[in-house]
């Protein structure tokens, strides 16, 4: 295969600075990396935090953002065993991980402290061939439509854990709040395949109208609705029984922690800039209520996560747009009017 020695790249220089479409070196892989030739790369609300520096974490400058992003395989390391050229490989949010520190040892290496984070810390997937840690690239099946799977190796592997995290049961309620954009469109899906009976709020009848041909029973419009705990309390007799916080909404999330049912679990997943979680402590003692982070997931869960989708039961809404749009991707995603997700196509 040959590969060019340049390539078509969004990248920036400065958090918030200009993102520029414009030709840069194609990267060479170190001895345990992969070369992907990306085809698709989904756009996560998490690459505008980091455009934006919006977290207490700084990124690497200049920045090619992206880890949804779905290729074959062009060149490898040679201490690369477990992927061949012509392999179809993922790239997501966690690239690498110390594998020897306590949490490592026990498998939830997105907790590492020495993440290498796609995207982040490390360029991503917003480029036509990008570098990937040969064990944490996920492994996608021959004959996988790139463009559909890439939202499922970040926003599928994420709500997959966090319903994990969530612990629920077949036939209990679970609220996405959030449930319209790119990661709720899919939790309501893995929610289904799970038994689970699904309670959506987001806003708008575009998001109402996906949200239920994904095969969500309740919808609560926050933007129509007064007292939306009230609402889902009603509608669920009693409140869900664990909440999973997608939305980019600091107010929604701690709004989660009073509709949530007795003995009920909100897992929080959202990052909004500086927002903190606020919950009664009276409530949640005598509710007994729990809340948990969840971040991403490991190895395990996205080889899980992307079989859900290789056995059909979830299916990415997608929008495929050029990767030299990215910026009014994120100017729809910031006005919240993206409804499922947005792919890049790099070739455009
Ligand atoms: O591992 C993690 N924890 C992880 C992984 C991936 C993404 C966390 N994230 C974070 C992102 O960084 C971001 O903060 O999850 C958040 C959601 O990412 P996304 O799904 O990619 O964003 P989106 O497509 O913009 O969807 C957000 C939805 O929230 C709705 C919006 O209408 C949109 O549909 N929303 C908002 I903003 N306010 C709301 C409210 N008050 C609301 N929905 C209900 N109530
Ligand atoms: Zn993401
Ligand atoms: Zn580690």
């Amino acid at each position: 295969m040959s590969i060019p020695k340049t390539q078509k790249a969004a990248i920036f220089e400065t958090n918030g600075g200009k993102i520029e479409y414009k030709d840069i070196p194609v990267p060479t892989p170190k001895p345990t990396e992969i070369l992907i030739n990306v085809k698709y790369s989904g756009v996560c609300h998490t690459d505008l935090h980091a455009w934006k520096g919006d977290w207490p974490l700084d990124t690497k400058l200049p920045l090619v953002g992206g880890h949804e992003g779905a290729g074959i395989v062009v060149a490898k390391g040679d201490q690369v065993t477990n992927f061949e050229i012509g392999d179809y490989a993922g790239i997501k949010w966690l690239n690498g991980s110390c594998m020897s520190c306590e949490f490592c040892q026990q498998g939830a290496e997105p907790n590492c402290p020495d993440a290498d984070l796609s995207g982040y810390t490390h360029d991503g997937s917003f480029q036509q061939y990008a570098t990937a840690d040969a064990v944490q690239a996920a492994k996608i099946p021959k004959g996988t439509d790139l463009a559909e799977v890439a939202p499922i190796l970040c926003a599928g592997v994420t709500v997959y854990k966090a319903l994990k995290t969530a612990a629920l049961t077949p036939g209990q309620f679970v609220a996405i709040s959030g449930a319209g954009g790119g990661l709720g469109s899919l939790a309501v899906q893995y929610a289904k395949a799970m038994g689970l009976r699904v309670v959506g709020i987001d806003g708008g009848e575009d998001k109402e109208k996906l949200f239920k041909s994904l095969g969500g029973e309740i919808f609560i419009d926050f933007t129509k609705t007064k007292d939306v705990v009230t609402a889902i309390q009603e509608a669920t007799n009693g409140g869900p029984h664990g909440v999973i916080n997608v939305s980019v909404s600091p107010a929604a999330i701690s709004q989660s922690c009073k509709y949530v049912r007795t003995l009920g679990t909100v897992v929080l997943v959202g990052l909004p800039a500086g927002a903190v979680c606020e919950s009664s402590v009276f409530e949640h003692v005598i509710k007994s209520i729990q809340i948990k982070g969840s971040y991403v997931g490991n190895r395990q869960d996205t080889a899980e996560a992307i079989d859900f989708f290789s056995r059909g039961l979830v299916k990415s809404p997608i929008k495929i747009v050029g990767l030299s749009e990215l910026d009014s991707v994120y100017k729809l995603m910031e006005e919240g009017k993206i409804v499922g997700r947005y792919v890049l196509d790099t070739s455009k």
